[in-house]
């Protein structure tokens, strides 16, 4: 069975950041410090999702929806990262997998998006080894509780940006920018992912997956600085996070950094651990040209020519087939099943007096990467699901509520949720695949 779902995160859409036994999570410091976020926005309340899931589980089963991936908030579970069990915030999570089993819907948990518990970065957070096994304990408890009744588990949601926006530049939580200082965190990740996997597959749980952002990386020119550019970031975002754990070793990463001390003997076979399948969240390509003089081994070009989402990035749904096919051609038979764990745009949204968000740009935006996706299918990729980001408008990070991702428009000020245009065109598409079939 195809997966067709849509995806959030806890910290964008749950809310309630102080109940239950909820412990803090570095999005909470970072968010409620002055000058982080966007007009100072934090997910306190956000979609206040933490009491309107049943609302929000009745909606994804009027979309006709078969899967929904969502993420677990490690200090709901564990308030201080290890030790005591928090029971009422997993309990959250058991009720909201029976009402998704009960609506037709397989759930599909994540372990980790990006909302650490602030008592373990007081411990170094990711920059520490140690946080690899306490990681893994933590995908233990969740898994004892509810394995039986998940089918695809993923451990970790972009290492890649956790690394680069949150540790390397300062934008996202921690707010550490310590540039390729960071590099610590990215092997440190892929550690508790491997760790994890055995740890899940030790309580019961079916199929592990990992799930990265990519982006088909294009030369600015066919001028060599620009070329080796390129390949310098493509290195960077993309094989970094996938070699090591597709095929056991890290790319060269010589344009980065001389010393690779933070790997120790036997942690690739860790890492390497067998999948079930990839996730690959994809939003669009990247344009690079020959290094600035910031000390980075690349510039960001920009790309021109394509329509932009609210946000800026362009749309070029065509680049969700190269990325595939190019990984299919890259690890062949190492590349395991993937499912686009994410993919959507921001769009500048208008709730009209009518109570409608024609939002035809989002329609257009999945339209073409779904048909973009089928063309990779038929290319010989294997692709088992794909989930639209994201079920409603949420907290966007550094962007607070100012971007609008989700298929549902939500009010932030009254939580009344609106289904958008896009809302109508998915459920009859996810219609049509059933008779289809
Ligand atoms: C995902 O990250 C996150 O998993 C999710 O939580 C988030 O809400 C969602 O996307 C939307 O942002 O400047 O044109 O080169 C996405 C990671 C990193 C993808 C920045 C696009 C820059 C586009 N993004 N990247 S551009």
């Amino acid at each position: 069975m195809f997966l067709w779902g849509t995806a959030t995160a806890a910290y964008q859409i749950e809310g309630a950041a102080e109940e239950d036994g909820r412990g803090l999570s570095i999005w909470d410091t970072f968010a409620r410090e002055p000058g982080r976020t966007r007009d100072g926005h934090t997910g306190d309340v956000a979609c206040d999702h933490y009491h309107r899931w049943r609302e929000d589980v009745a909606l994804m089963s009027g979309l006709g929806l078969n899967a929904y991936r969502f993420s677990i908030s490690w200090p709901r579970v564990q308030p201080l990262g290890d030790g005591a069990v928090n029971a009422r915030g997993l309990d959250f999570y058991d009720r909201l997998v029976d009402a998704l089993l009960a609506a037709g819907i397989q759930p599909v948990p994540t372990l980790f998006h990006w909302d650490l518990p602030q008592a373990l970065q007081d411990r170094g957070g990711w920059m520490n080894r140690e946080i690899a096994p306490i990681f893994a304990e933590y995908a233990r408890v969740v898994a004892e509780r509810l394995a039986d009744r998940v089918p695809l588990w993923i451990t970790l949601n972009e290492p890649f940006v956790h690394m680069a926006f949150g540790h390397a530049l300062g934008m996202h939580a921690p707010g550490q920018a310590l540039l390729t200082g960071a590099l610590p965190v990215a092997h440190h990740q892929l550690l508790a992912h491997g760790l994890a996997v055995g740890a899940l597959r030790a309580s019961g749980a079916r199929q592990v997956a990992l799930t990265n952002n990519c982006t088909p990386v294009w030369p600015a020119s066919a001028e060599e600085p620009d070329v080796r550019a390129a390949d310098a970031y493509d290195v960077l975002h993309n094989r970094l996070f996938n070699d090591p754990v597709l095929i056991g070793k890290y790319p060269d990463l010589s344009a980065y950094t001389g010393d690779l001390g933070f790997v120790h003997d036997g942690d690739l076979e860790i890492i390497s651990a067998p999948l079930d399948a990839l996730g690959i969240n994809y939003y669009n390509p990247t344009r690079i040209a020959a290094p600035a003089d910031d000390g980075l081994p690349f510039s960001d070009a920009g790309i021109t020519g394509h329509p932009v989402t609210a946000f800026g990035w362009p749309v070029v749904p065509d680049g969700l087939r190269e990325l595939l096919t190019g990984l299919k051609a890259r690890y062949g038979d190492a590349l395991p099943p993937i499912h686009i764990t994410e993919n959507g745009c921001s769009q500048e949204d208008v709730l009209t007096e009518r109570g409608t968000v024609e939002d035809a740009g989002r329609i257009a935006y999945l339209e073409g990467h779904i048909g973009a996706l089928r063309q990779a299918m038929d290319e010989g990729v294997d692709v088992r699901g794909y989930f639209v980001w994201s079920l409603l408008d949420n907290f966007e990070w550094a962007e607070g509520y100012h971007q609008r991702f989700g298929l549902v428009h939500v009010d932030f000020a009254t939580q009344r949720r609106t289904p958008k245009a896009s809302y109508a065109w998915l459920r009859s598409f996810l219609a049509d695949q059933n008779t289809d079939t």
